[in-house]
């Protein structure tokens, strides 16, 4: 079988500061041409790693602007949701986002918690692992999708988490994927990490992520890089087949990514490291995100996870009135 992956779209409706294009058209046209190869490559079925919304209260008119191209596809479309997706970081608020909204029309499917299998020239297990605050900290679970049963030839996790092959800034939980034991996937397709990474191979297990299709940042190297997609050939007895396709509707950095606003970035940047160092001087919580705090002062006071649940459901209720007041 034949899939295409791609990730992290961001689709929005306003430009943004950093932008000196129209998003909404720019991503009409990567969107046009992921269709496209889709039908060029005569793909079984397109993977999408998350964030295909840039918030979960994108306006109708977006919304229908591109679920029209979504639907154009030539074959079906399976999905993860990722932080952007939903309301404070809990996959819970999925069914009153605009992610859920297209897999309650048939748009597009979401990977339920088990998995689903394909069935075409071999069996193919298509497992998520959508974004959620813990999901690289502690145990890391999510990682850990087993396979449904010994008929399944190929096993593909989609993650949409902070999986990273080098350590990161300690502020950030991350997942370095050397660290992780040997996973009961033979693909895991990763989103979340805009960057992308480069293909590798670990216990007997392959990583990709082909950075985001749309470039949200003007570092150095969302300048450089070509957003992509990946076409991954999986057939029985044979090697896995990995090929990166960079899109050719893309634009070079310099030309929609606005080098002023970089310094102006690089600026603000430094201001808030410093920012932040001076909050860590002065509190003793390690992190200040609303979420971690919670769960910090719940370790601490060993609160029940009933308790933590239900303040985290209250916390995402929360954001998303607020959200809506935006
Ligand atoms: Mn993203």
């Amino acid at each position: 079988m034949k899939f295409l992956f791609l990730t992290d779209t961001h689709i929005r409706t306003n430009s943004m500061r950093s932008r000196m294009d129209s998003i909404a058209d720019t991503l009409e046209t990567k969107l046009k041409e992921v269709n496209f190869l889709a039908k060029k490559y005569a793909v079984d079925a397109v993977l999408h790693g998350g964030d295909l919304f840039d918030r979960p209260d994108v306006t109708v008119m977006t919304v229908s602007r591109f679920a029209k191209i979504l639907s154009e596809l030539s074959c079906p479309l399976y999905a993860v949701a990722g932080n952007h997706d939903i309301y404070a970081h809990n996959p819970k608020t999925l069914p009153r986002t605009m992610l859920g909204l297209l897999d309650a029309l048939g748009v597009l499917q979401l990977i339920p918690e088990e998995g689903i299998v394909l069935h075409g020239d071999c069996q193919v297990q298509l497992s998520a692992a959508p974004f959620r605050y813990d999901i690289d900290r502690g145990e890391r679970e999510a990682y850990y999708v087993k396979r449904q049963n010994e008929s399944i030839d190929y096993h593909i996790l989609m993650v949409h988490g902070m999986l990273l092959k080098k350590p990161f800034i300690a502020d950030i939980s991350h997942t370095v994927i050397a660290d992780l034991d040997e996973l009961d996937a033979d693909v895991v397709l990763a989103g979340h990490y805009h960057n992308g990474f480069e293909t590798t191979f670990e216990k007997n297990t392959w990583f990709i992520n082909p950075g985001s299709l749309l470039r949200t940042s003007n570092s150095t190297m969302d300048m450089e890089r070509t957003p992509q997609v990946v076409i991954l050939t999986l057939e029985k007895g044979k090697e896995i087949n990995i090929e990166l396709v960079p899109l050719v509707s893309a634009q070079k950095g310099d030309l929609v990514l606005s080098r002023e606003v970089a310094k102006d970035n690089e600026l603000r940047r430094e201001n808030l490291e410093r920012f932040k160092q001076l909050i860590r001087e002065q509190v003793e919580l390690e992190r200040y995100d609303i979420l971690n705090v919670l769960q910090e002062l719940s370790k601490k006071e060993q609160v029940e996870q009933d308790v933590v649940d239900e303040a985290l459901a209250r916390l995402a209720d929360l954001k998303e009135t607020q959200d809506e007041e935006d």
